[in-house]
């Protein structure tokens, strides 16, 4: 067994009043094999949940409270990631105001691999905090489930004041032993109470029950409706005043027996700490000791990783902003989720989803009222999630900003996440935007939001990492076993890719023959369905400024770019593959797109890139709001540093009166009649993904070896200073509040919406990695890409 090299993960939670922060993190090999991934904290809604990447397995997780006084427990309980109203502090760093938890609480993760999966451990390890009693009582509910096939039992070996051991056997992970260690020195509670005799909390209790599968994710209530009636009895017994002390009455039933549903509660005083293991029969087997061990050298090797490939660059070379670089990674990666369940879709195909005439909205909204929602059959994905707490489920346009950083960290883990989502599409092509599956998925979403439509779309920002793949491969940097993985990969998922492709140009298209303009190519021009008059949710700028009103001709900049993309990816990986015919014609396809673009979207008057519509006497006409959505077709790369309208678009950008702030880009221009209006959600705030995609293309210009002088100097300039305002603040705010957030104010840099946002926001971890571009007596010097 040579754990040394074999551990290879490292997860570390740690928790303030109750709720768990500090920094997470999750070393995986390069080694290509289910073997180092199938566990994982794959339930990234709880505080601290482990599943395998299987469906209908075993779930496992801790809750735990305060259990000093009744009120303490009954609403201080935690299992799932929740903000409540009361908190001052939220997440990875958070007081819990309102519960008065105590303790921090840190956890442990480790990894071991092997043929069956391999084994896992947790450390759990509390400690009060400073202002808190040494004798604070704190209860603890490990929880294990199993959802399928199998057994799960109590081990006729337990030792109720030792180990307590379940025994089980499950599809796809053979025999298995879950061990629960007493722990060394830990201060139990003594009898105060006559109710100890029949319930002495000298010893672990357990609970054992037969729940049915679909209402296995809902721990809370299982919990409390075991422990409710041991209340209500106590009370009964021995009268309200002289009910049990709170960790003496808030226990569970203590009955073990078979069932598929397993509780493990500990109840302990002052600072504390007890193993846990999930040893797999097929081995290896894990000890505390293999534990001490491990933890301390994966937290080293996951720094000298973190080192090699994500490092961040001058100015960001202070420990503060690597501390920080590794937190906000941390937890994006610690969010990386194993997801399974059936989920929603409108497949009524009614033909108001087309959006072909005019006043389409209202009809839509009848379509919708009208159609009978399927049940999808149940599915699986493997993904990083935008916020924990908010959104603990997979978005398909976040996804391709996730993977930005993470596939600089794990190859291995980066393709089994884009097949992930690619296995998702449909025979047509479509990936629903927002993936719901199952029911404990869908607790979490307001009904009216539940159901997907497979005639939307979303941008198509997995194929930014195609392109990083493809690119990878070529540089030859890979070894050859990550080369030969990649090729694996591409070629199996090549298919879909055309295959999703050819939906957007089929369901996306515009209507350029209703145009004047004369346009190359009648093909390309696009339009995203899924409009109503204020949203037009599936591009993902929910509601940015659109054409009024809404219109069946009108053209959407931002999907035509999309759509540029996409192209470009599958021409360079089809050329890898050597489809030679696919080739050419998803270069001819490009070659009309650029000679479109143009003509269909550049606005001489505004001198940017604009929406289209068309007016009352069947007109063309530009319709520009300046801000993300005119700066799209240079922030795919469709606008390279020759092009004519390129210095147009940087005057934009670095315009005080426009887009610039000393924060970040803003997404509306300061100018525009809509900035700062209603919702204000894509309205002016400062947004970390298209700030990445527009600091990446100003990189790429100012060091490319085209383009002249004075625009990559330009380019340069702005590249530095955008890159350095917005990783100075979205670090202040870190420093000032605790959290990554969803948006940043462009009027003062405050961090706003949905807090302990750690998707896409955590892009500022690539962007640190990013190099300054020098420049030296007026020619770039220094910036190779
Ligand atoms: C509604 C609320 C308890 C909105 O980051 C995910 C998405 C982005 O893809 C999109 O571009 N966010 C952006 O405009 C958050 C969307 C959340 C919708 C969920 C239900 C229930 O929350």
């Amino acid at each position: 067994l040579r754990l040394g090299s074999l551990f290879v993960s490292f997860l570390s939670l740690l928790s303030l009043g109750g709720t768990v922060l500090g920094d997470e993190q999750v070393p995986l090999t390069q080694s290509s094999s289910n073997d180092t991934l199938l566990w994982g904290p794959y339930r990234p809604n709880l505080y601290f949940g482990v599943r395998p990447r299987l469906p209908n397995s075993i779930l496992a997780g801790l809750a735990w409270a305060n259990a000093d006084t009744f009120d303490a427990v009954s609403y201080g309980l935690r299992h799932t990631c929740e903000q409540g109203e009361d908190m001052q502090g939220y997440g990875w760093d958070e007081y819990d105001a309102r519960t008065g938890n105590k303790i921090d609480l840190t956890i442990d993760f480790v990894k071991a691999p092997g043929p069956s999966g391999g084994s896992w451990a947790a450390r759990v390890q509390g400690k009060p905090m400073k202002d808190a009693s040494k004798n604070i009582v704190t209860t603890l509910f490990f929880h294990v489930g199993l959802e399928g096939l199998g057994d799960l039992a109590v081990d006729p070996k337990t030792d109720r004041k030792g180990t307590v051991i379940l025994t089980g056997q499950a599809d796809k992970l053979g025999d298995f032993t879950i061990e629960v260690t007493a722990g060394k020195n830990n201060k139990l509670p003594h009898k105060v109470h006559p109710s100890w005799d029949e319930k002495p909390l000298d010893r672990t209790l357990i609970t054992s029950l037969q729940v049915p599968p679909e209402h296995l994710w809902a721990v809370k209530n299982i919990i409390i409706a075991d422990v409710k009636p041991n209340i209500d009895r106590y009370a009964k017994e021995y009268g309200t005043e002289n009910i049990p002390p709170p960790w003496a009455a808030f226990t569970i039933s203590d009955e073990p027996r078979p069932g598929n549903f397993h509780i493990i509660q500990k109840v302990l005083v002052g600072a504390f700490d007890f193993d846990i293991f999930y040893n797999s029969g097929a081995g290896p087997h894990l000890t505390s000791e293999d534990l001490d061990k491990h933890i301390a050298a994966n937290s080293k090797s996951f720094k000298t990783k973190f080192d090699a490939v994500l490092k961040p660059s001058a100015p960001f070379t202070k420990a503060e902003y690597t501390g920080f670089s590794q937190s906000l990674f941390s937890n994006l990666l610690g969010g990386v989720g194993y997801f399974y369940g059936d989920s929603l879709v409108d497949r009524s195909y009614a033909p108001e989803y087309d959006e072909d005439d005019e006043g389409f909205w209202e009809q839509t909204a009848e379509a919708r009222a009208r159609a009978q929602v399927q049940q999808d059959p149940a599915r699986e994905l493997f993904t990083a999630v935008p916020s924990r707490p908010f959104f603990p489920r997979g978005f398909l346009w976040d996804e391709g900003f996730h993977l930005v950083p993470i596939v600089e960290w794990d190859l291995d883990l980066t393709l089994d996440i884009l097949s992930s989502w690619f296995n998702l599409m449909d025979s047509d092509g479509w990936i629903a935007r927002e993936q719901i599956l199952g029911a404990e998925a869908r607790s979490k979403v307001p009904q009216e939001f539940q159901v997907q439509y497979p005639h939307y779309a979303n941008p198509p920002t997995l194929f930014l990492i195609i392109e990083t793949l493809v690119a990878k491969l070529k540089s030859g940097k890979l070894s050859a076993a990550q080369a030969a993985a990649v090729r694996e990969h591409l070629t199996a998922i090549y298919p879909l890719l055309k295959r999703q492709y050819t939906w957007f140009r089929r369901t996306q298209f515009g209507d350029v023959k209703s145009y004047d303009r004369d346009a190359p190519s009648t093909k390309e021009a696009y339009r995203w369905r899924g409009r109503s008059v204020q949203h037009i949710l599936t591009s993902g700028l929910d509601d940015y400024p659109r054409p009024q009103p809404p219109h069946p001709g009108e053209l959407h900049v931002d999907l035509f770019s999309w759509v540029g993309l996409m192209q470009r990816a599958l021409i360079s990986t089809s050329t890898l593959l050597s489809e030679t015919d696919d080739t050419a014609t998803f270069t001819s396809h490009h070659n009309a797109l650029l000679k479109n673009l143009d003509v269909l979207h550049w606005s001489d008057k505004d001198a940017a890139y604009c929406d289209a519509s068309i007016d009352d006497y069947d007109e063309s006409y530009h319709v520009c709001h300046k801000g993300y959505i005119s700066l799209f077709p240079f922030m795919t790369g469709l606008v390279g540093p020759t092009n004519p309208n390129l210095p147009a678009v940087l005057d934009l950008i670095a315009d005080p009166e426009h887009l610039w702030s000393p924060y970040g880009i803003r997404s509306l221009s300061k100018q525009d009649p809509h900035y700062g209006t209603e919702e204000n959600y894509w309205r002016s705030p400062i947004w970390v993904p298209m700030n990445y995609l527009i600091i990446k293309q100003l990189r790429a210009v100012a060091v490319s070896a085209e383009g002249s002088k004075e625009v990559k100097v330009k380019a340069a300039k702005i590249y530095n200073e955008l890159r350095e305002n917005l990783v100075k603040n979205v670090y202040q705010q870190w420093k000032e509040t605790g959290f990554a957030w969803e948006q940043y104010n462009p009027e003062t840099g405050k961090g706003q919406r949905t807090q302990h946002f750690t998707g896409w926001t955590s892009l500022v971890v690539s962007i640190m990695a990013m190099e300054r571009v020098e420049v030296k007596g007026g020619v770039v010097v220094h910036g190779e890409l």
